[in-house]
């Protein structure tokens, strides 16, 4: 996205100065001057967003539009989901020296047998560790999560801020399946970000409602009030598995119970995590070690609502209401 940007504005410019040349051998100034400031002000807009951190991600069907290198610190994901099927954005560091190629050749593949093997009951729930750590390469399952943007319907949009504290080569992946079954991920949504050593110049937002993620579930206010809010999600535990837990929100329409919601949230379960979903997602937080913590932005109406965690999704998750 930033690349398009840039190279757009490159082309601006490069058109500007070919029109100010243009336009000197005849007249005039004031409005070429006028013009060059615009280009500059637009510039200089560009780069006031990279170094406060903020990084427009979309996507489509099936790939993530984001920008191929960030810096340290806090990070928001203004985050647009452009595709007719739901999408999240998950950031995590890969294993020093390795790429998108390693994890596309090594690790990302193996996930197809696994499902193949768990929907013809050759494989159970129990042996899907065992099985990973077979057939993943070590690295394959060291990844550091930091964060992202949870589920999100589409054409919808949603803000999440988390802290990357580490540089290294990062990957941005959407493992939802398709109607068919197929892994987005292998479809083309999984996305390389390269982290500088330079810090932007983010401060972490405020909150005004405090969530946190644990083993016995969500803690989370019971009420509250419609508009723009601001929520900060802490990770206070870590869930057995290779997976921390993430926390995703939803309108609920009374159609559909918790039990559905959270058989769905369940990759491992044949039709678990597989569009079109339950119910209308409206971002969240993706995985991050525990001790760790992130913000969700978003616009709420009077409703019905639930946070609920892609990891032990039947006890981890909370209803609250929206007045
Ligand atoms: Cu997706």
């Amino acid at each position: 996205m930033l690349l398009i940007k840039l190279s757009k504005l490159i082309l601006m410019l490069t058109l500007s100065g070919l029109l100010i040349i243009g336009c000197n051998q005849e007249s005039g100034s004031a409005s070429d001057s006028e013009a060059a400031d615009e280009n500059t002000a637009i510039l200089e807009a560009d780069e006031q967003e990279v170094d406060a951190g903020i990084v427009d991600v979309t996507t489509s069907d099936f790939k993530i539009h984001a920008p191929a290198k960030l810096k340290k610190g806090w990070t928001t994901f203004r985050f647009t989901n452009n595709g007719k099927q739901v999408h999240f954005v998950g950031m995590y560091r890969l294993v020093e020296g390795k790429t998108i190629d390693d994890q596309l050749r090594d690790v990302a593949p193996v996930f197809n047998p696994l499902m193949e093997g768990l929907r013809r009951g050759e494989l159970t729930k129990a042996d899907i560790g065992p099985f990973l750590q077979r057939n993943i390469p070590e690295w394959g399952l060291q990844m550091t999560w930091v964060g992202g943007a949870g589920l999100l319907a589409p054409g919808d949009k949603t803000e999440s801020t988390f802290y990357i504290d580490q540089s290294g080569t990062y990957l941005l992946e959407c493992y939802v399946k398709a109607p068919d079954g197929q892994w987005h991920t292998l479809m083309g949504m999984l996305h390389q970000v390269v982290v500088t050593d330079e810090m932007n110049d983010a401060v972490e937002p405020e909150a005004y409602h405090e969530v946190s993620v644990s083993n016995s579930g969500v803690d989370a206010p019971q009420t509250i009030p419609a508009g723009r809010q601001t929520f900060k999600i802490s990770m206070l535990e870590q869930p057995e598995g290779f997976m921390p837990y993430d926390l995703n929100l939803a309108r609920l329409d009374g159609s559909v119970s918790i039990d559905k919601i959270a058989h769905w949230m369940d990759w491992t379960n044949p039709g678990g995590f597989r569009a079109p979903a339950p119910v209308d997602f409206l971002g969240g937080l993706e995985h991050m070690d525990a001790g760790n913590h992130g913000y969700v932005m978003v616009d709420l109406e009077p409703g019905e609502y639930i946070w609920i965690s892609e990891v032990n999704a039947g006890t981890v998750n909370k209803t609250f209401v929206v007045k």
